[in-house]
């Protein structure tokens, strides 16, 4: 088995930081050696196989984001990304493991839609992986499916309170799936919007001719957030399940979310990068490129993004300092515009929902800690230690300690890394399959050296060195954080 020593660099984890070098024996951490363990100053650099030098830079658990949408089809289309070209982006941006959703829809059966997912990124990912369920139409032979989900390594599952006719489930299905969630203690994930009010909102701004892309934040207005965030915090109440609600962007759900924890309910919320740093009027009113109006497009996801003015984003920020919102995942679903989000010109709500960030995570929120926003700890916490508790990792993926799977980023505090166009060749500034960027002109102060992926290095000095296939399926166990 190869060994390696990450030498001389800051070992960032949760709750601290030191001065220590990690040594790493084939796939696993093997030894955190701080200056007083006996193994450090014997002369371990020269009995090893490789030396990666960390001086001046941080050295942290690989990124774990929990929420990938990758080939997902959508909106008469299929997000751009596949697991190859996703997980290689992944790997340039610091992420070792994603947890993706496998879907069942209306008519097929859950666990056809498992294999389904299993058949896509079987031999294709370049790090590590496992899955969520989606549950898009709850009856009796899915509820009876649940029962097996943990058997497959799948301790969670996603329910939509949104899109009629595509994943949505009404509260009696909701309610059923809770109470069979409660008895394995499988994490409900749920999309909290209401969807059928806002299909109302959308016919009747599609009939006054307000087509362009900014309406459909408009429609999808946060009032829709926060009644459909209360409505599953109540489900879960009754039914005793454990709730995590995906891509929070209202501050008025955050506040119902930290008000059910106050009261000591089992409930957890997850922003995305979008959140943070984009906002309504900037991105989706803009009329700058080639596309006019149409190039909010490239913003349009949903929960949407949200007001600047009414002060969404300093929220969530807030809210992440604070623990009322947990983790910071991607909702990566990326789409082109040119063929893809393009099928709404004339129809915002053709406009397939998704941005593409599962490259960038790392370092925006990385620039959070440059920015005052969140401490270094917290940066490590929100992006990896997080994740992997909440859904069943933990001790495998998000630490650095002695039993870890190595993987590692060390990420230099002083290197500079610009978001841009993709272009071919050396200049490509994203890995990612798009045609555009949505954080085009984002300006990071600090960047990923270097990441290992099991042991193996995959990127190193702006090079990609892993193979598609590198990665792994994981199972998962039940989150951490049950009660
Ligand atoms: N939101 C998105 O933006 N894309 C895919 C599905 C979702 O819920
Ligand atoms: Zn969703
Ligand atoms: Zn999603």
């Amino acid at each position: 088995m190869a060994t390696t020593l990450i030498s001389g660099g800051t070992v960032v984890t949760a709750t601290g930081r030191s001065e220590a070098d990690v040594l790493v024996d084939g796939e696993k951490i093997v030894g955190v050696l701080t200056p007083g363990s006996v193994l450090l100053g014997s002369d371990l650099s020269r009995a090893v196989d490789t030396v990666i030098d960390a001086k001046g830079k941080y050295v942290i658990p690989g990124g774990v984001d929990a929420h990938t949408h990758m080939e997902l089809p959508f909106g008469g289309t299929a997000a751009s990304d596949t697991f190859e070209t996703g997980t290689r982006a992944a790997a340039w941006g610091g992420t070792t493991t994603i947890i993706d959703f496998a879907v069942q829809t209306y008519g097929e059966r859950v666990m056809d839609g498992l294999a389904a997912w299993h058949d896509k990124a079987r031999g294709n990912c370049a790090i590590d992986y496992a899955f969520h369920q989606i549950i898009g139409d709850v009856n009796a032979d899915s509820l009876q499916a649940m029962d097996g989900l943990l058997d497959e390594g799948i301790s969670s599952y996603k329910l939509f309170m949104a899109y009629p006719g595509v994943f949505y489930s009404d509260d009696a299905q909701i309610l059923r799936a809770m109470q069979k969630s409660a008895e394995h203690g499988l994490m409900t994930m749920m999309h909290a919007e209401n969807g059928p009010a806002i299909d109302v909102l959308v016919e009747q701004l599609l009939a006054k001719g307000k087509t362009d892309p900014y309406y459909h934040g408009v429609a999808r207005a946060w009032q829709m957030e926060e009644e459909a965030t209360h409505r599953a915090i109540m489900l879960a109440n009754l039914t005793g399940a454990p709730l995590y609600v995906v891509h929070v962007s209202a501050k008025q759900a955050v506040e119902q979310l930290a008000a059910a924890r106050d009261v000591g309910q089992n409930v957890f919320g997850e922003t995305c990068p979008q959140y943070l740093y984009l906002s309504l009027e900037e991105q989706l009113g803009g009329a700058s490129d080639e596309w006019g109006a149409f190039e909010g497009a490239k913003w349009v996801c949903s929960t949407p993004l949200r007001s600047k003015a009414e002060g969404h984003q300093a929220h969530m920020w807030q809210s992440l300092r604070t623990n009322d919102i947990q983790m910071v995942s991607t909702d990566h679903c990326p789409f082109c515009m040119k063929g893809q989000k393009d099928l709404g010109l004339s129809d915002f709500s053709k406009i397939p929902n998704g941005i593409g960030s599962v490259e960038h995570r790392m370092d925006l929120l990385y620039q959070g800690v440059v920015d005052g926003q969140i401490s270094l700890e917290r940066w490590v916490e929100i992006t990896s230690t997080t994740p992997a508790r909440m859904f069943g990792l933990y001790g495998r993926k998000g630490v650095i300690a002695p039993g870890a799977d190595a993987d590692i980023v060390v990420y230099d505090p002083n290197g500079h890394t610009s978001i841009g166009l993709p272009v071919d060749g050396n200049g490509k500034s994203h890995h990612m399959n798009m045609d555009y960027s949505a954080w085009e002109g984002f300006e990071i102060d600090g960047h990923v050296d270097t990441v290992l992926s099991r042991g193996k290095v995959v990127v190193h000095d702006n090079q990609y060195l892993g193979a598609k296939g590198d990665g792994r399926f994981v199972k998962r166990g039940l989150s951490q954080y049950l009660i």
